[in-house]
């Protein structure tokens, strides 16, 4: 540490002595109130976190959460509660921070809690000829996988299973039926491709519903058509059929997904099996509105 003393006015800067006792300060306390030890959450939820901190000679400045050693965020105000959104699935070491006036600090106790995730679903919404391949601004809000050229997935999501083997159509194209680069409106066509079929394994780890589009193109015009079977990945319960046809001009296949799931690509005819992309996007369905109105007894007429 430097101390440096410097003169503001015509005379010189001066100081007469520096004297030094002893910290009386005491460090806070806190501990995590809730969850406890061992809790199970179903995702998806916000779990909320409490805790009771306090300072013998002073006052909390805040409380500082993290899950994992990763820092989750802060409650400045009592009763310093966090409510943790976006959990993900997995178990978590939770530990609290709390800070005096005076930055002196202190830890909880840890607290370990695992956060399951509801059962898969997949639910068909759609499919788009007409986007093509200018998927930039239509697709992929959240994230994309494009067969053989880039990867970029949010934390929610992963793959849990390898690709299947790449093959480029076209490296640069001005076909509207291959895809955009992921950084620039150049485009190529590939895909992912085995001969009778391919599985490939997705994890939704926040428990929220997802929305996935599957983009399959035939870029040879070789009467490809296949069938997409979406599954429980835990218990392998059959979750959504549909046929695979019409791909040669490149078309979006559209699902709802929820949890864990495979999604098994399967060859009908044509060469082999195929798929050039994955695109995730936030779920925008609305759930259904119910409420309860108060009865009116009916008016009867005499
Ligand atoms: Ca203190």
């Amino acid at each position: 540490m430097k101390i440096r003393v410097t003169a503001t006015g015509e005379e010189s800067a001066v100081l007469s002595g520096i004297f030094f006792d002893t910290e009386t300060n005491a460090p806070p306390a806190v501990t995590i109130t809730h969850p406890l030890e061992g809790s199970s959450f179903s995702l998806p939820g916000d779990i909320v976190i409490a805790t009771e901190a306090d300072d013998s000679d002073g006052t909390i400045c805040k409380v500082e959460y993290f899950a994992d050693e990763t820092r989750l965020g802060e409650a400045t105000n009592p009763p310093y509660d966090f409510v943790w959104t976006n959990a993900l699935v997995g178990t978590h070491v939770l530990k609290a921070r709390a800070l005096d006036e005076f930055l002196a600090e202190a830890f909880s106790e840890s607290v370990t809690i695992t956060n399951t995730l509801p059962s898969a679903n997949a639910v068909f919404l759609y499919a788009d000829e007409t986007t093509q391949g200018t998927w930039r601004g239509n697709y992929g809000l959240d994230g994309f996988i494009l067969a053989n050229h880039a990867t970029n997935v949010p934390s929610f999501f992963s793959l849990g299973s390898e690709t299947p083997r790449g093959f480029a159509w076209a490296n640069s194209t001005m076909d509207t039926r291959a895809l955009q680069l992921a950084e620039s409106d150049d485009r190529f066509a590939a895909t992912w491709f085995e001969t009778e079929s391919f599985t490939l394994e997705l994890r939704f780890g926040d428990g929220k519903n997802h929305r996935a589009a599957l983009y399959f193109l035939d870029w040879e015009r070789g009467g490809r058509n296949l069938t997409a079977t979406f599954s429980d990945a835990v218990t392998g319960r059959v979750l959504d059929t549909q046929q695979v046809t019409n791909i040669a001009n490149g078309k979006y296949f559209v699902w709802n997904l929820r949890g864990h799931v495979t999604v098994q690509i399967k060859r009908a005819s044509g060469a082999n099996a195929v798929l050039s992309a994955i695109f995730l996007d936030p779920d925008t369905n609305e759930p259904p509105a119910i409420r309860l109105v108060p009865y009116r007894k009916p008016i009867i007429l005499a």
